[in-house]
């Protein structure tokens, strides 16, 4: 029987693997998942292990601070975030982790600025927290920058870069 005072495991640990997943990407909505297609096929093209996840930083934020301060036990070595509108889930997971994060500004239907909403909530944040951040739908990229992080650490090689 479990002492009373264990806690429960977090959600996002269930499915913990030793050698989970390099790349963790999220968006904020089953809406953003075809613009971020692009980073799949770039990463798959690599051979980089990756996983994928909705989660948004207004709808689940417990969901969202579990898998991002659980992401570096479960393998993970750089987060690519992708988001619309007033895009917090960049920022939000870097705060709640110290691994490399990538901002994907996407567009969506109900842009202001044609994806120019995403793109300054996700560059601007306040020193102290820092997210890198690709062009607007600029998934691909953000797939190639995080396999040159992960190149500079040693954890794929240089050819996969
Ligand atoms: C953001 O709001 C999402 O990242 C998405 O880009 C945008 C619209 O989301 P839905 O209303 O389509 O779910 O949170």
């Amino acid at each position: 029987m479990r002492p009373e005072t264990q806690t429960e495991p977090l959600a996002a640990l269930i499915g913990f693997e030793e050698h989970g997943p390099l790349v963790g990407i999220l968006v904020g909505s089953e809406s953003d998942r075809e613009a971020m297609e692009p980073a799949f096929a770039e990463l798959d093209q690599r051979g980089i292990t990756h996983e994928f996840q909705v989660l948004s930083a207004h709808r689940d934020p417990r969901g969202v601070a579990e898998y991002a301060s659980t992401a570096a036990l479960r393998g993970v070595r750089v987060v690519i975030c992708g988001a619309g509108m007033a895009a917090a889930l960049p920022g939000v997971v870097a705060s709640y982790t110290e691994l490399p994060v990538i901002g994907v500004p996407l567009r969506s239907s109900k842009s202001v600025g044609d994806g120019m909403d995403a793109l300054l909530s996700i560059v601007q944040m306040p020193p102290g927290v820092p997210v890198a951040c690709v062009s607007i739908d600029g998934s691909r990229n953000a797939a190639i920058l995080a396999a040159r992080i992960l190149a500079q650490g040693g954890a794929i090689s240089p050819e996969s870069s």
